[in-house]
């Protein structure tokens, strides 16, 4: 059987399997770890395993390459690729600086490492507008999605936000009339999304957080029943950790066909071959650590 191969190898090879919360759930089972990119990325800088089988989108598995720089990180399929992050390049970003001199970079952490090594602070979707707070100046570049950008800037006060335009096509997917007609069927629900949503879907919500906070909000609320707007993966989790509680997906268009590449063959076959490898080079690695660590102070 494919999971007890994938488990045997796991051993011969001293790795370990780190997945995201929007990976396919037979993943997510046969995971060591699950959850959001930056929880992954702190698990990696800190195993002992020689080996970690990252199972996510490309931006992650190079975020746990610059944290964990003498791990291997294997990642099962280089086309699982993040089109929110490519919205961006280093050069574009580069243009902006020029443009704002003044202004101080936070980038999403849904960016490419050359993106990350151009940037002052990185944050996440469950700490965007506090690392926003936290920096004193007045002016902030935010990038590359403009719906955590709007999130944010309704958050924080006195703040002059450059938002780029990018936006994660999944979460665009989701739309306030797929809710809406939900929420007519549902009146006992609540509705909870991710800041990636398009900011009518932001609008109508009880409650905006992170996969993160989705999960953690869902198990402490007294409510039973809830209208989740973020990717489909999540719902695993959702109903595993709240066997008594009913989660609805608030479109059936909310799957990311990046995180559904990784598949439990292709894991197999990534820890037989011990490729592909995903690495930061050194240079790039340096400049994109320090944005992390500015985060993880804050
Ligand atoms: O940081 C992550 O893992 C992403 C992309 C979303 C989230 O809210 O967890």
């Amino acid at each position: 059987m494919l999971q007890e191969k994938i488990k045997e190898l796991k051993k011969k090879r001293n790795a370990i399997i780190l997945a995201h919360n929007y990976q396919l759930s037979e993943v997510q089972e046969i995971a060591d770890f699950t959850g959001d990119s930056l929880e992954l990325a702190r698990i990696a800088s800190n195993v002992k395993e020689d080996v970690i089988v990252f199972c996510g989108v490309h931006f992650m598995a190079e975020t746990a390459s610059i944290l964990a720089p003498n791990k291997i990180i294997l990642f099962p399929d280089m086309n699982a690729g993040c089109p929110l992050a490519n919205t961006i390049t280093a050069q574009d970003l580069r243009d902006l600086k020029e443009k704002y001199k003044d202004a101080i970079v936070v980038s999403y952490v849904n960016t490419t490492a050359e993106v990350k090594a151009e940037s002052d602070y990185i944050c996440t979707s469950a700490n965007a507008a506090l690392v926003v707070e936290k920096i004193p100046e007045k002016r902030i570049i935010f990038v590359p999605d403009r719906n955590l950008g709007y999130y944010v800037s309704k958050k924080v006060k006195n703040k002059e936000m450059i938002i780029w335009d990018g936006f994660c096509p999944t979460h665009q997917r989701i739309l306030p009339q797929d809710i809406i007609r939900l929420k007519e069927e549902h009146k006992d629900a609540k509705i909870v999304v991710h800041p990636e949503c398009r900011k009518e879907v932001l609008d109508i919500a009880d409650e905006i957080a992170s996969t993160s906070g989705i999960l953690r909000f869902c198990k402490e609320d007294t409510n039973k029943k809830y209208i989740i707007g973020t990717e489909a993966g999540l719902l695993y989790r959702l109903r595993k950790e709240n066997p008594g509680k009913e989660f609805i997906l608030a479109s059936p268009l909310a799957v990311c066909p990046n995180m559904k590449k990784i598949t439990l063959e292709k894991i197999l076959c990534t820890l037989e071959n011990m490729e592909p490898q995903v690495k930061v080079p050194e240079t790039i690695r340096e400049k994109a650590l320090k944005p992390i660590e500015r985060m993880l102070s804050l």
